[in-house]
């Protein structure tokens, strides 16, 4: 009886760490395979556009402590960045590159998104972050 209820123990233990291996890409939850799906299905979508040489939407907008996976594409010639310094932003996009990642929003503001090389030609956004 005993025998039966530690293997038990050990086949759920097994399946938890399977099951958590499988979420790799979700550390930023930390809350293991209950807590992923429920987590993700709350992060809003993102879209961002870099092009020659302007940002789609000019302003973006969220709330304190949310966090959105962002698709970011760049549909320009040129080599672009999405870098916005007060949120830890700063990924380059060759031309046609496609980047999806998370971004949470960990102050409140209204921030300069821009690309680092062509702020000087007005590419520039703004993300707008409420409490
Ligand atoms: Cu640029």
């Amino acid at each position: 009886m005993r025998n039966v209820i530690v293997s038990t123990g050990l086949m759920a233990l097994a399946t938890g760490i399977i099951a958590s291996g499988g979420c790799g890409g979700d550390e930023k939850n930390g809350g293991g395979e209950i807590a992923s799906p429920t987590a993700s299905a709350a992060a809003e979508t993102l879209l961002v556009e870099l092009d020659d040489f302007y940002f789609e939407p000019e302003v973006m907008q969220g709330k304190l402590g949310q966090t959105f996976e962002v698709t970011a594409f760049s549909e320009g010639q040129q080599t672009h960045t999405l870098t916005i310094d007060e949120l830890g932003v700063d990924r380059e996009f060759p031309a046609s590159d496609t980047q999806i990642f998370p971004l949470t929003l960990t102050k409140a503001g209204e921030f300069k998104v821009y690309c680092r090389y062509h702020q000087a030609q007005g590419m520039t956004a703004t993300f707008s972050v409420t409490e």
